[in-house]
């Protein structure tokens, strides 16, 4: 079954059992228990919401299919996924590799949660090369967490050559899928464990709901996440279930809506005067641009770039913009934009900041699926007001 065909069909298939009425939508399941006929058998497997729930099941039989995965885990929000999935591999003493570029909430879960509640250490480094990961490499590292393209300098790593470096030595390898969705990247394929996903982006796709994925192919890692998920309770609810069942299928024609976009925005930036830099992989200009081509099937509807000047430059822009919503998150239909030192990155200290290229002038553009003419007319209109 083909990409389009699996967003719409996969785990709503209309239900002919006794009782079903045959709904083309699969049901919101509210109920928190189901009852059963005998003490020691749960009749129609089901026990309690928290450890399974029909629609929740549903949603998770169509997120494995999207990432060529055999299981798939639905959680609260994105940074539940992060959390149980290093809680179910790490334990205490353990080290961790990560790309030094991330979600600025990422590190603030490795650095200010984890490292101090677990004593788990992490090493930060410049992904973009594998040797660099190679080389960071210790007796105890038992996973590597990787973005790409990062969060917000849209950096690529190379998930092949890192995950055979990290099978070597029996090290798991997750790969942050949020930016690309798995219509233009599929980290399983190349050789990646475990694919993590906040589904509040691109696989929801309307900014109406904040939940988290996980993805896996291997049945003991999957037994072990879902352990956790069940005792920790962070799970996503059934009516959220709901609008990403329903969100998804419309997944492959919004990327390519907003892989166009994206393209129109970064040629159009890259040609103007007030602009320092664009990273948006699907730029020739981009330094990893041969590796896209060979990972991923597009270059999504994420895109940075450098305004020339510095804070007073970035915030005249920013707030000048009438149709872009100066706001966090992305993925959604609406065009965002956003600050990432003031906004999505501030909980990171300065120089780490700017060691990896997050400075007062970068700005994050999620390019949403509008008219492109209306959002580059809106992109000019505030340049107009940059002195
Ligand atoms: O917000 P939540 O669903 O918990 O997901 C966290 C998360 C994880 N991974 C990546 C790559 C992300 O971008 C995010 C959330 N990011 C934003 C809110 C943002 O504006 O970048």
């Amino acid at each position: 079954m083909r990409f389009e065909t699996k967003v719409i069909h996969v785990g709503e298939e209309p239900d002919f059992r006794e009782g079903g009425a045959g709904d083309v939508v699969v049901p919101i399941h509210l109920s928190t228990t189901f009852a059963r006929l005998r003490v020691d058998e749960p009749t129609a497997g089901y026990e309690y919401s928290r450890t399974s729930n029909p629609t929740r099941d549903a949603l998770e039989a169509r997120l494995a299919a999207l990432e060529n995965a055999e299981f798939a885990l639905a959680f609260s929000s994105g940074m539940a996924a992060e959390t149980i999935l290093c809680l179910s591999v790490l334990r205490p003493g353990d080290h961790v590799v990560t790309f030094d570029d991330l979600y600025g909430g990422t590190r603030r879960l490795f650095d200010r949660v984890l490292r101090s509640s677990t004593g788990v250490e992490f090493s930060y480094v410049d992904a973009r090369s594998h040797e660099n990961v190679r080389a960071a490499l210790r007796d105890n590292t038992k996973l590597i967490w990787l973005e790409t393209p990062t969060n917000p300098i849209m950096k690529l790593c190379d998930i092949k050559a890192i995950a055979e470096i990290a099978k070597e030595r029996g090290i798991v390898t997750a790969v942050d899928n949020t930016f690309m969705s798995p219509f233009f990247q599929k980290p399983l394929d190349h050789g990646a464990d475990v694919v993590v996903h906040s589904t509040s982006k691109y696989l929801n796709g309307h900014s109406d709901s904040i939940g988290g994925a996980i993805m896996v192919s291997d049945e003991k890692l999957y037994r072990a996440l879902k352990f956790s998920q069940n005792s920790v309770g962070a799970i996503l609810s059934p009516f959220d279930s709901y609008l990403l069942l329903r969100g998804i299928k419309t997944l492959a024609v919004r990327m390519r809506a907003h892989e166009e976009n994206a393209r129109l925005i970064a040629e159009h930036l890259e040609s103007h005067p007030k602009v320092e830099r664009v990273f948006y992989p699907g730029l020739q200009s981009h330094q990893q641009h041969e590796l896209a081509k060979r990972q991923t099937s597009g270059h999504g509807g994420m895109l940075s770039f450098e305004i020339r000047g510095g804070l007073r430059e970035a915030k005249s822009f920013l707030e000048h913009l009438e149709l872009f919503a100066l706001a966090e998150s992305l993925g959604g239909v609406e065009s965002l934009i956003e600050h990432p030192a003031l906004m999505t990155h501030a909980s990171i200290p300065r120089a780490e900041r700017e060691k990896v290229g997050v400075g007062d002038n970068l700005i994050r553009i999620s390019a949403g699926i509008e008219s492109a003419e209306d959002l580059i007319e809106d992109l000019d209109a505030a340049f107009g007001h940059v002195a």
